[in-house]
């Protein structure tokens, strides 16, 4: 018995806004877990403020199975990416404490290492197809083994996944939401050459990916996939929205491209049809959007049974705190693939001290009891929350689109 004393949410803004859940327990230990729902952090941390916290003081913070139902069942309304998120960061923290109690990295807690590195793949980013492949000859000489190309589409302003200004790419980037142009017929005639530039100029040795950002329709989709074919992708990441889990048996009746879905999924129903079905070779959920260690683990065992893999969602805006969850998770599980990373800048760093590292293109979550990944709170109080937004995208007849 370990009781829970206290528990408080952090919101700081290093470069952007992340939402931190600390729990303290009676015998002084605290862990730390990520709550961060970009462009609506603020209804994540009165869930966990108004509606959380006061039923979490004084339970036993060991019992975290029975603390997950209390949170999911015991709400009444189930489901959703606010209520997800608050109850990953109570799940992470919780964990967190478990092994620090152990003295043990987490991954040990999780059944020990089943790998020896997490095989994590980088964003190269260009306006143009030369300077994407630029971008992932640099990663390439780090040692990455898997690099996601994304480069700006002719005749289209801005694009998902292109910086401005050669800044680091940051897409929540205004107060009230950027709106951008898209043109489906512009981005599948562009993406083909791309790709073709990528195995002529990086060779075939190197995974490539790539983000389509739930902007196509089925037929759209597997008309891409089947383009793309030749170049022998790793996958082809949220073809188009999946509401519709159906929707993916059309993509899989004409391509063999693999798919990969799932970065806003919350739970294990949003997927249990394009897994069971064999719909999607990858599944992106990921600990802070997908209900923390806990309910992402079953996730992963149902996938587990149908020869999809993992393949976590790494962008910027999942915290530090969830890399580090991620990563002992993922040396852990049997169906591990890959793991995506976006570096954070160096001041979200300065926030949030880890004991992960990346070496010649994997990652490893370290040897620190519990997840290895603390918050500086001095150095979070600098950092005052600044409203953004991720960007809309329109039609070139106005119409709202997916972006
Ligand atoms: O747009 O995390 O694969 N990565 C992504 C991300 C998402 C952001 C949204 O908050 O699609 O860049
Ligand atoms: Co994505």
């Amino acid at each position: 018995m370990s009781k829970i004393r206290a528990a408080k949410v952090i919101v700081t803004c290093p470069g952007r806004n992340f939402v931190t859940l600390k729990i303290e327990t009676e015998d002084g230990l605290y862990g730390v877990g990520d709550a961060t729902l970009n462009g609506r952090e603020l209804a994540v941390a009165s869930y966990l403020n108004d509606h959380v916290v006061p039923c979490l003081i004084g339970r036993d913070a060991h019992r975290i199975e029975d603390i997950w139902q209390y949170l999911y069942r015991g709400a009444y309304w189930r489901r959703g990416p606010v209520t997800m998120s608050a109850i990953a960061a109570v799940d992470m923290a919780l964990w967190d404490i478990k092994g620090k109690v152990a003295g043990l990295p987490l991954y040990q807690l999780l059944g020990g290492a089943s790998r020896d590195g997490v095989m994590v793949y980088c964003h190269a980013n260009g306006v143009t197809i030369e300077e994407t492949i630029e971008a992932a000859r640099g990663y390439m000489a780090q040692g990455y083994k898997a690099v996601r190309l994304q480069a700006g589409v002719p005749g289209l302003k801005s694009t998902y996944g292109v910086p401005k200004d050669k800044k680091p790419y940051e897409p929540a980037d205004a107060d009230i939401p950027t709106e951008n142009l898209w043109s489906t017929e512009k981005y599948m005639r562009s993406l083909p050459a791309l790709f073709e530039a990528g195995r002529d100029k990086l060779g075939w040795d190197v995974h490539l990916l790539h983000d389509a950002h739930h902007r196509l329709t089925p037929i759209e989709a597997g008309r891409l996939g089947k383009d793309l074919e030749p170049f022998r992708m790793f996958w082809l990441e949220d073809a188009v929205p999946a509401e519709n889990q159906a929707a993916f048996r059309l993509i899989r009746q004409h391509t063999t491209t693999p798919l990969a879905v799932g970065e806003i999924f919350n739970s294990i129903w949003d997927c249990k049809q394009l897994i069971e079905e064999q719909l999607i070779d990858y599944i992106r959920a990921t600990v802070v959007h997908a209900g923390g260690i806990t309910h992402l683990r079953r996730i992963a065992a149902l996938a587990d049974l149908y020869h999809v893999r993992t393949g976590c969602h790494g962008a910027t805006d999942l915290s530090p705190i969830t890399m580090g969850a991620a990563l002992h998770f993922n040396l852990s599980i049997p169906n591990f693939g890959i793991q995506e990373h976006m570096h954070h800048a160096a001041v979200t760093e300065t926030v949030f001290p880890h004991a992960y590292s990346y070496k010649d293109g994997y990652m490893h979550p370290g040897e620190a009891p519990g997840h290895g990944v603390d918050i500086d709170e001095k150095e979070a109080a600098k950092y005052p929350y600044k409203r953004a937004y991720l960007p809309v995208n329109r039609l070139e007849d106005g119409t709202l689109y997916n972006w």
